[in-house]
């Protein structure tokens, strides 16, 4: 790229014939340079120019009718030839194009060839040509600004916006924060830059992953597991995710996901302890469910410790879950904003993270979806953003996606919260890692949610007892043919130089014998066992429900002694001095101090706010949400009040968000 000299250089200059002339601002002799320089500053903003340049230009652009500068330039002896401003910004359309809609040429689905050429991004609709691929435009805002050949331009946009990654960042209205994203998109053309160790980290996990599902296919055969193959990048994509962490000051996880490659995680990326895990899929073993359906190991939670690259630990949570897709998520944020106040991080709430993994129907499908999103930046109820990944397999249960969803995306929905979404190939691991480590750093920055929406397909049918091929035939025979994502990256790595064959071969051994050596365990327990066809002493044993106290209907103390209630009796019925309450509720607070007095009875209301009251002062934090808290139809149960006087400020009361209302004695929003 050509860097172009600051606006008014000293040098010589030529007379370009307009009248009048302002012989300071307007050069007298042929600079092509800086007329150049002043014409991108006029093309940026027409304002940034001072009136005669802007006329001039104004005037040029006009005559010209987008014909080159060049040549009047030329003409006046300069010899250096200088953009065409029709073009020019023609040239700035395009790279809007691409920034806004390039997601549309990119490579997402691995099952399919990339995309033909998408008609709104040719250069004809932009009045460009080839014939105009070589000359030097200026590029505006893209990559820091100077001039670069139109070819130049083009590849470069399409290596970052129609590679194996489809970015839609657009929408966000925020512009520090489009253009923030813009910037770790344009610098690094979206291309991944993993160090060496890093891509066989990356190569190993993903062996990993399709280790473990072979692994149960071989052993529990026809057995519900719902696998992960298709989708095996998302455990690479979670241990970068885990990996990048320390370094984004995030210290814990809770994560939320519903059935598919659920096994998957727990093992691979949470070891969760192939023992116990197997134990669950065992004919033997009895879950002690309440529906008792056996399906237990799907929805039971898990939590462990893991050491990163770094050295430094990361708590990772993974919330139980029911059968009811993405209920689980309001959980986890609930679950997150708990431990932020446990940690003491609720200003920055950077330190827990909150991520769940959806599947593509559920998340397009679920309403629950769109109400979690509608929280996310709510005072009571954000988290500080929540990583999402999508295990897009293109099939929820046997319906495709055009019969699922009104629109292109399965995360149109993000957008309603000005969301980025990072659309990527599932074939491509690195790319895959790359974003879901870019996501987590957007989040960090952003306080907001990000989208990793992983283009994959399903190797077998929804469980592995049905069969795809009945309402899938051609989708499952180009399914039957797809090579493993471990066979596609080693290949890569291997043309690159990355690893030799032979390297590529000894950690596919090393998996591979892995898997045989447990089969063999597995199969000697089980032999054991098999006698016995006793259930296992500990049913949950690893499962958080382990850490939960045993229930008990041993009575407890309740009673609160009578200076307490004086004092919580206080707290309720005070206003702040100069806080002018509705006569009907400071009637009503007075009732309830003279109910006080009198020794009762208490409403019902006041009883509860006593309640409250009494938690609050052993410090137990109560949390009252929703507008029936603090609902005028409803004023026996309020825990606020509002102010007629606007903008009266409370400081003896605890922050309630709102400038006009006082909270009286509830917990601090945390
Ligand atoms: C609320 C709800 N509706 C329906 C179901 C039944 N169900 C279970 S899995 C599934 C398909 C989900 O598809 P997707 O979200 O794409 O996940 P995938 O299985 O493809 O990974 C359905 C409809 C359910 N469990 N919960
Ligand atoms: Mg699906």
């Amino acid at each position: 790229m050509q860097t172009v000299p600051k606006p008014y250089q000293d040098g010589p200059c030529i007379s370009l014939g307009l009248n009048p002339m302002n012989s300071i601002t307007l050069p007298t002799r042929a600079n092509a340079d800086v007329i150049e320089a002043m014409y991108r500053v006029w093309l940026d903003n027409p304002d940034g120019v001072d009136p005669t340049w802007r006329a001039f230009f104004q005037g040029f652009s006009l005559g010209s009718n987008g014909g080159p500068i060049g040549g009047l330039l030329e003409a006046q002896g300069t010899g250096s030839p200088i953009i065409d401003s029709l073009k020019q910004s023609h040239v700035h359309y395009i790279i809007a194009a691409y920034r806004a809609i390039g997601h549309l040429q990119a490579h997402l689905d691995p099952l399919s060839d990339p995309p033909p050429p998408v008609p709104k991004l040719e250069l004809g609709l932009f009045q460009l040509g080839t014939e105009d691929l070589d000359t030097a435009f200026d590029v505006g805002t893209y990559l820091g600004g100077g001039q670069m050949k139109l070819r130049d331009i083009i590849d470069s946009l399409q290596k970052t916006y129609c590679g194996h990654v489809g970015v839609e960042y657009a929408h966000i209205q925020d512009q520090d924060c489009r253009l923030w994203l813009q910037e770790r998109i344009e610098s690094t053309r979206l291309q991944p830059a993993f160090t060496r160790p890093q891509k066989v980290r990356i190569l190993r996990r993903v062996h990993k992953a399709e280790l473990f599902e072979k692994f149960l296919h071989t052993k529990y055969v026809g057995q519900k597991r719902f696998s992960l193959e298709g989708g095996e990048t998302i455990i690479a994509a979670l241990d970068a995710v885990i990996d990048h962490c320390p370094d984004a000051g995030v210290e814990e996880i809770v994560m939320g996901m519903a059935h598919r490659g659920r096994l998957n995680v727990l093992a691979s990326v949470m070891r969760k302890s192939f023992d116990q895990l197997f134990e669950q899929f065992s004919e033997n073993y009895v879950p002690d469910t309440v529906g008792g359906d056996g399906d237990v190991k799907y929805h039971l939670g898990y939590e462990s410790t893991l050491t990163t690259t770094s050295g430094k630990k990361v708590e990772v949570r993974l919330a139980a879950n029911p059968s009811h897709l993405e209920i689980v998520d309001p959980v986890v944020e609930g679950k997150v904003r708990a431990r932020q106040r446990i940690r003491g991080d609720t200003e920055e709430r950077r330190r827990v993270l909150a991520l769940l993994i959806h599947g593509d129907a559920a998340l397009a499908g679920q309403g629950i979806v769109a109400e979690t999103l509608n929280f996310s930046q709510l005072p009571g109820y954000r988290t500080g953003g929540t990583v999402h990944f999508v295990i897009n397999n293109q099939i929820g249960f046997t319906t495709d996606p055009g019969d699922a969803r009104s629109t292109r995306y399965c995360t149109d929905v993000a957008k309603m919260i000005e969301a980025p979404i990072f659309h990527v190939n599932g074939d491509d691991p690195e790319a895959v890692c790359m974003v879901s480590q870019l996501a987590l750093d957007f989040r960090v920055r952003w306080k907001r949610d990000v989208f990793v929406d992983m283009y994959c397909f399903r190797r077998h049918g929804h469980n592995e007892a049905d069969e795809p091929s009945f309402t899938h035939p051609l989708l499952y025979r180009t399914i039957a043919s797809h090579p493993l994502v471990s066979a596609i990256y080693t290949e890569k790595l291997v043309g690159e130089g990355s690893i030799t064959a032979g390297e590529g071969d000894a950690i596919r051994a090393e998996y591979s014998s892995a898997l045989e050596e447990n089969l063999a365990k597995a199969k000697a327990r089980e032999a054991g066992k098999a006698a016995k066809r006793a259930r296992p002493a500990d049913p949950f044993k690893g499962s958080t429900a382990e850490f939960q106290p045993d229930y008990h209907h041993t009575p407890v103390q309740t009673g609160v002694p009578a200076d307490e209630i004086d004092r919580i009796v206080r707290g309720l019925t005070t206003v702040p001095e100069n806080f002018k309450v509705n006569p009907k509720i400071r009637r009503l607070l007075d009732a309830r101090i003279q109910a006080h007095r009198d020794g009762g009875p208490v409403d019902w209301g006041f009883g509860e706010a006593l309640a409250f009251g009494s938690l609050l002062v052993e410090g137990t934090p109560v949390r009252l949400s929703a507008s029936a808290s603090t609902i005028r139809c409803s004023p026996r149960r309020r825990s606020s009040v509002s102010t007629t006087a606007i903008r009266s400020i409370i400081p003896t009361c605890c922050a309630s968000g709102r400038r006009n209302s006082a909270t009286l004695r509830t917990a601090p929003r945390s």
